[in-house]
C-alpha cells in the first residue's frame, strides 16, 4: 500500500516495550474513592458489595485478556500479574495497562447492579493504572506481600478506628488521637479488651484481600452419545476446565506458592 506523506508522524510514537523475562504488573486504583465510597454509602470500614464488585471486575479482566496468571485486590485497588514470557501486544506497556484499566472500569459499571441493588450508580467511576516490572520471583512475591501487608495494616487500623467511632461514640478526631503511635499489638488489645473482638476471627477477605488464580477443575456433563450399535445413550463426559478461583489466604508465607507451583515460572 502506498504511504501518504503524513505517515512519518508514526515515528513520534515512543517505544514502551516491557523488558523481557520480567513479570509485568498492572495495578489499578480507584480515582478519589474516598468521595466515591461516601457518596455511594459504602459500609465502614469494609463494604462487601464493593469488594465483591471489585473482584467480579477483576475476574472479567482475567477472563477477557490474555496471560494474567494471578491478580490481587484489596480496598479500591487490584494488581494483575502477566506471565513472564507473555508476548501479548508485544509487551507494550501502554496497551496492556489501558486494556486492563478499560476492561476493569467497564465491568465495574456493567456489574454494578448485581452488587448494589438499591444504590444507584451516581456518576462514572475511574481507575488509574501503572505498570511495574519485576525481574525475579522473589521481587514479585515481595510486591504481592507488600500489597497484602498494606491490606492488613489498613484493615486493623480501620477496624479499631470505626469501633471507637461507631461503638464508643468517639469523634473521628478523638479516634485518630487515640490510635496515634499505637502498634499492631496495641490495636489488637483495644479490640479485645474494649470490644471483645479477637482480630484473628475477623473475616479473611477483609484481613487478607482477594487473590485470583486459574485452576483446572474436572467437570462432568451428561451427553447424548451414539454407540457403535447405532443406539443413543446418555453418557457422562468429563472435561478439564480452566476457571478463575478466588482465595482470601496468606501470600506472604511459603504455603500458597507450594500449593500452586504453576503460577510462577522458574528464575533463570
Ligand atoms: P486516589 O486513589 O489518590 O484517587 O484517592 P482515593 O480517595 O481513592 O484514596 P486511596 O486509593 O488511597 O484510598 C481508598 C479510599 O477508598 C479510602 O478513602 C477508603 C475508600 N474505600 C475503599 N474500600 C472501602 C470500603 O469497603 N468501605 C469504605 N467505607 N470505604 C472504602
Ligand atoms: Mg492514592
Ligand atoms: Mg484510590
Ligand atoms: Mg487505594
Ligand atoms: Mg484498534
Amino acid at each position: 500500500m502506498a504511504k501518504s506523506k503524513f505517515e512519518y508522524v508514526r515515528n513520534f510514537e515512543t517505544d514502551d516495550t516491557c523488558l523481557r523475562n520480567c513479570y509485568i504488573v498492572v495495578r489499578l486504583d480507584g480515582r478519589n474513592f474516598h468521595k466515591f465510597a461516601e457518596q455511594h454509602k459504602f459500609a465502614k470500614p469494609n463494604d462487601d458489595r464493593a469488594l465483591g464488585l471489585m473482584t467480579r471486575s477483576a475476574r472479567s479482566v482475567m477472563e477477557e485478556l490474555e496471560d494474567i496468571v494471578v491478580a490481587y485486590g484489596q480496598s479500591d485497588e487490584f494488581s494483575f500479574v502477566f506471565k513472564r514470557s507473555s508476548t501479548w501486544f508485544k509487551r507494550r506497556a501502554s496497551k496492556l495497562m489501558t486494556h486492563v484499566a478499560s476492561q476493569f472500569s467497564s465491568s465495574y459499571v456493567f456489574y454494578w447492579k448485581e452488587f448494589f441493588e438499591n444504590q444507584p450508580l451516581l456518576y462514572p467511576p475511574g481507575f488509574d493504572g501503572r505498570v511495574v516490572l519485576y525481574p525475579s520471583n522473589r521481587n514479585l512475591r515481595d510486591y504481592l506481600s507488600w500489597r497484602q501487608a498494606d491490606c492488613h495494616i489498613n484493615n486493623l487500623y480501620n477496624t479499631v478506628f470505626w469501633m471507637l467511632v461507631q461503638r464508643k461514640g468517639l469523634s473521628t478526631t478523638q479516634a485518630e488521637d487515640r490510635l496515634k503511635g499505637t502498634l499492631a499489638g496495641d490495636k489488637n488489645e483495644i479490640l479485645f479488651t474494649e470490644f471483645g473482638i479477637n482480630y484473628n476471627n475477623e473475616s479473611a477477605v477483609h484481613k487478607k484481600g482477594t487473590t485470583l488464580i486459574w485452576e483446572k477443575r474436572d467437570e462432568t456433563v451428561i451427553k447424548r452419545t451414539k454407540l457403535p450399535n447405532g443406539e443413543e445413550k446418555d453418557m457422562p463426559v468429563t472435561r478439564s476446565r480452566r476457571r478463575v478461583e478466588a482465595y482470601h489466604c496468606d501470600l506472604i508465607g511459603e504455603q500458597f506458592w507450594e500449593e500452586h507451583p504453576d503460577i510462577l515460572e522458574d528464575d533463570n
